[in-house]
């Protein structure tokens, strides 16, 4: 199995021009990247696309948090895939459980899916998020809820489509929280999840898909979590506004 290790840093609504700027140069000071053995994307906020696209070194991609689900057009406030990929980046995070859960967004499975294919029609490799809830997983419902995530996007997508996609499980609980899921906890749910591919995509689909864990990744928790044989990389969140990032796209050396 050949997957390419994956490592992307979620920015979230953080920084300021002279901080990304900053985090940037820290970054672009650092060993090259084999681009052979790891692909490594960052994920700023919208308005600092272009200044970190500028700035950041080509051998770190750049993606954005979000799109709109369709073309361009009358949709006040809204990025559309078109936009993303016109300023030169090749990628967009998408059903991130803050996009999900948050009360004041609340995005439903579908439309996660209906962007997730617009995306893809558009070029970009969409970095699609999964994961259960802690209540979810306290009553045995973490592979059912993956599935029905994953299922919504199967249900847009042409089976070549699945190429373009990097999913990242990421449970709700071990977000921003500082509460990892144990190695053998994510490797259960991505194994679950590699098994879905094979079952409902393809075999090809199941051994060539990466799968991200995501939740309080650190440079220190990352490496017991990286043996695990169904871990292809990491989505990063607090841990990725550091220069300390670098120790993590590392983690396969
Ligand atoms: C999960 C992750 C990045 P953090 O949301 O997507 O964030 O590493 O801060 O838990």
């Amino acid at each position: 199995v050949t997957r390419k290790f994956f490592v992307g840093g979620n920015w979230k609504c953080n920084g300021t021009k002279q901080s990304i700027q900053e985090l940037c140069e820290a970054f672009n000071a650092g060993k090259n990247i084999d681009s052979s053995q790891v692909e490594v994307v960052v994920a700023p906020p919208a308005p600092y696309a272009m200044l970190t696209r500028s700035i950041l070194r080509q051998d770190f991609g750049v993606a954005l948090q979000n799109c709109w689900v369709g073309k361009p057009g009358a949709f006040t406030g809204e990025v559309a895939a078109e936009m993303i990929k016109d300023i030169g980046l090749d990628y967009v995070i998408l059903g991130h459980s803050e996009r999900r859960h948050l009360p004041e967004i609340k995005e439903n499975d579908d439309l996660v899916a209906r962007k997730t294919k617009y995306a893809i029609d558009k070029g970009l490799t969409v970095i699609l998020c999964v994961g259960e809830l802690l209540e979810e997983r306290e009553a045995g419902r973490t592979r059912e809820v993956n599935e029905r995530q994953l299922a919504a996007v199967k249900a847009r997508l042409d089976p070549a489509d699945w190429s373009k996609v990097v999913i990242a499980y990421e449970p709700v609980w071990a977000i921003g929280t500082g509460k990892v899921a144990t190695a053998a906890q994510a490797q259960e749910a991505h194994a679950e999840i590699r098994s879905w591919l094979h079952r409902q995509v393809s075999e090809t689909c199941a051994s060539q898909t990466r799968i991200l864990y995501g939740g309080s990744v650190t440079p220190e928790n990352c490496v017991e979590l990286a043996t695990q044989p169904d871990v292809d990389g990491f989505l990063v969140g607090g841990a990725s506004l550091k220069p300390t990032f670098l120790d993590i796209v590392r983690t396969h050396e």
